[in-house]
């Protein structure tokens, strides 16, 4: 039986701070209340991992897992919420204050990341033999500060004080060699426990460490910086997310970094299949699966042919079997830009023998397409290697014995696009897996008002592991839980405007519309038509003082990649348009702005709760799913959207009259294409001329970059590059028509908490726990294994 908290957390902490529990700081008690929740599951990890390496297992192999914190979760999870707060109270701490102190574990860019954390969530809850594998990277995603409105990056040391969720491995280190080197891949392990089960997960992350500490005897001999050079080559394997890959130097380490996780996991998979499955390694894929998030773990697929034909002896054909039965494939893009080749040379550099093994897959593939009967021109186009290049997405499909997409939308258009070619010779290899979220961080935890209301009117928490109940109470609730929905809105805004005071420095009103954009900086997800919207709605504000404005504020979050400079421009220019507008005396009394710095999980779990609408603006066609979108839902909040990603699905669960649809939709847009004038959308569309030139004539300043012309010319210019390729104009009237009715719809509160109740009940087609089931039945063909 374990020991309550209240007994161990006081000598948990001391062993941290080395002083009294009383005397200790929030930072220290976080840790010790930790270190106390990890001595806690410990035996349930262990048999749990013990009981999954006997069985058929799931690995999920990713470049990112964006986790966020992990107290609350844990607690939440463990039931340990109110024994935590009890237990440091005690020696008169906060349990909400200690739980600020947490880090985000931001070891991922955006929606990949926290789908692949959400999805561990689900496994962990499910009992599913589910194991997931990534990098321990030193530097997560980078911190975002404003200076004058631009943004700059700072480094994210979030392990630096000791991080109590992360445990090392030391006894089942890797090798892992390149042809210039050869690293030691450490692994590092999270917990991953679920709701209201005593199995606990493991994200197993890899860490680079030299083999050597490092040149002893060139040290000794006074050459310091010879000694040490190795030494960091390693260690920036895993030091940061996705390092600048502009430079040849760059791509080398990116593809250093896949391959590491990649080979230093699958040494292990095999182990363990050795370990109790004997030597023969043909039988590999009835025990084992891997789900390759995304083409980043698709150097996986050659490096188990190098480890079943090298190290075990398997032939080409046998190898080959083994692995077409073992992979399955995540496509999470339809942007070109974002499909991953490689230029062959960084293969020969770092991993000879998987180039001849590229080349193979590649002379065997164009041999196979050419006997059936396949044009010369289509070979050439879907072969895994052209000229000098490797293009990881088509490996990945000729490999894999599945391949999905996130969302009905998306999955439709690689079949038919992007992936074309692959589904014509294989349409039983593609499948949907419309994304999910988890309701355990994305309500139960972020948002203990509504779970409270949702625990009364559905007479249990049964929700928080099977969201799909709430829709028996979609129409059979009595009145007086629209008043209760609005209080608990009301409450959550009021705790939010709080949090934006102190972190942001401006203050909001509570009863205006709380309307919200958060997600990475994107042209394609259009930030840049919001920001448009609201530049209009100033001058029409100011045109016509008298105008009813529903009160609203609208709130940003995004990051842009270091090296986009025209989503860094978006961000400044709403920062500028920020500026404009709570400066103005008269129209702040009616609208603000606020960009939120540095959006990240932790951020989002403040905002969402508090949200009433949902922007989800995609140009119809580009945004795969969206997981944002969910959360909102699940929380409350009314999608303001086009037809694109999980949108159309969100809108198929609430009907017509829940959610505010507008914009062109993806099949329309070709035709409309074909006619589409930008310029003559200046012209025309109320409100567009003035909003556009106020970017140039002196309204608003961009400190002289140039940033704001360039966005400018971005749209209306076509020897610029196609003019407004993402429809910012096309569908500006429409958008603006739409999102003005919504605001309107506001003051009728009744309604509006309506169409809020009827989103949060219809959420629980959007948990992960559905798309994990999903994924465990059709194509994991994995059971559950609880081991109590
Ligand atoms: C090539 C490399 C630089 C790269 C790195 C990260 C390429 C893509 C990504 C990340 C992609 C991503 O986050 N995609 C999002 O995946 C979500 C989960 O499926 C979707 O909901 C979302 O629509 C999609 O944009």
């Amino acid at each position: 039986m374990s020991q309550n908290l209240a007994s161990t957390v006081p000598s948990q902490v001391r062993a941290v701070s080395g002083r009294p529990a009383a005397a200790s700081t929030p930072m220290e008690v976080w840790q010790g209340l930790s270190a106390a929740v990890v001595s806690r599951i410990a035996d349930d990890w262990h048999a749990t991992s013990e009981k999954y390496r006997a069985g058929r297992q799931e690995h999920y192999f990713s470049a990112e897992f964006l986790m966020g914190r992990a107290l609350l979760n844990n607690l939440t999870n463990l039931g340990l919420v109110d024994e935590a707060r009890q237990a440091v109270s005690t020696f008169g701490q906060d349990l909400s204050t200690v739980l600020e102190q947490e880090p985000d574990a931001a070891l991922g860019n955006g929606g990949l990341g926290r789908l692949a954390a959400c999805f561990l969530d689900s496994c962990a809850t499910l009992n599913l033999p589910v194991t997931g594998y990534g990098i321990l990277y030193r530097y997560g995603l980078f911190k975002q500060l404003f200076s004058d409105g631009f943004q700059t990056e700072q480094p994210d040391p979030w392990m630096e004080e000791g991080y109590p969720f992360v445990i090392r491995r030391e006894e089942a280190t890797r090798l892992v060699r390149y042809n210039d080197l050869t690293v030691k891949a450490v692994p590092h392990d999270m917990p991953i426990t679920g709701y209201g089960t005593h199995n606990v997960g493991t994200l197993r992350l890899w860490r680079a460490e030299p083999v050597e500490e490092f040149d002893y005897e060139a040290f000794n001999s006074q050459r310091f910086t010879e000694a040490i050079v190795d030494r960091e080559r390693t260690n920036d394997i895993s030091r940061v997310l996705y390092p600048n890959d502009t430079t040849f130097e760059g791509k080398l380490l990116r593809v250093r970094q896949q391959y590491f996780f990649c080979s230093a996991s699958l040494q292990e998979i095999v182990d363990n299949y050795i370990a109790h499955h004997g030597t023969d390694l043909s039988g590999f894929a009835e025990y084992n699966s891997i789900q390759l998030n995304d083409t980043h773990p698709v150097l996986a697929i050659p490096e188990l042919m190098r480890l079943l034909m090298d190290e075990h002896g398997l032939g080409w054909e046998a190898a080959w079997e083994v692995v077409t039965k073992t992979f399955a494939y995540t496509n999470h893009t339809v942007l070109a830009e974002a499909l991953e080749t490689w230029d062959i040379s960084i293969f020969d550099r770092l991993f000879p023998r998987i180039t001849e093994i590229v080349r193979e897959i590649d002379r065997r593939f164009r041999l196979d397409m050419a006997q059936r009967g396949l044009p010369q021109e289509t070979i050439d186009y879907m072969s895994p290697v052209s000229g000098n290049t490797v293009r990881m997405a088509w490996i990945a499909c000729y490999a894999s014995y599945s391949i999905n997409g996130v969302a009905a939308l998306h999955t439709e258009i690689i079949k038919r696009e992007t992936l074309g070619e692959w589904h014509a010779i294989w349409p039983e290899r593609f499948n949907n897996k419309t994304n999910g979220v988890t309701p355990r961080r994305w309500l139960r935890q972020c948002n203990p008002r509504l779970s409270a209301l949702l625990d009364e009117v559905t007479g249990s928490d049964a929700w928080v592991t099977d969201l799909s109940v709430l829709a028996q109470h979609t129409d059979s609730v009595d009145e007086s839980v629209y008043q209760r929905l609005a209080e608990v809105k009301r409450a959550n805004k009021v705790d939010f405007a709080a949090w934006v005071k102190e972190r942001e420095g401006v203050e909001i009103d509570p009863d205006a519309v709380f309307d919200v954009q958060i997600k990475r900086l994107h042209e394609y997800k259009r930030q840049l038509l919001n920001a448009l919207y609201v530049l209009d709605l100033y001058f029409r504000m100011k045109e016509d003082p008298s105008l009813e404005v529903p009160k609203r504020v609208f709130i940003f979050g995004a990051k842009a990649a270091p090296g986009y400079v025209r989503a860094k421009a978006v961000i400044k220019l709403i920062n500028t348009i920020g500026e404009l507008v709570n400066n103005d005396p008269v129209v702040s009394q009616r609208i603000k702005v606020v960009f939120i710095h540095n959006y990240n999980v932790s951020p989002a779990e403040h905002i969402i709760p508090a949200a009433d609408v949902s922007e989800q603006i995609s140009m119809a066609g580009k945004e795969a799913s969206g997981t944002s979108n969910m959360k909102f839902m699940m929380n409350g909040a009314l999608t303001l959207g086009t037809l694109d990603g999980a949108n159309v699905e969100i809108l198929d669960s609430v009907g017509d009259d829940n959610a505010y649809i507008f914009g062109a939709t993806e099949d329309e847009l070709p035709t409309l294409r074909q006619t589409y004038d930008p310029r003559a959308a200046y012209e025309n569309v109320p409100g567009l001329r003035r909003a556009l030139d106020a970017l140039i004539d002196g309204t608003l300043d961009d400190h002289g970059t140039g940033g704001f012309a360039d966005l400018r010319r971005s749209l209306l210019e076509a020897s610029y590059e196609p003019a407004d390729v993402y429809y910012v104009l096309g569908d500006f009237a429409a958008y603006r028509e739409t999102k003005d009715a919504m605001a309107a719809d506001y003051a009728d509160q009744r309604a509006w908490q309506r169409k809020a109740w009827v989103n949060i009940t219809r959420s629980g087609r959007f948990s992960s726990d559905r798309t994990i089931s999903d994924y465990a039945r059709e194509v994991w063909h994995i059971e559950a294994a609880p081991i109590a």
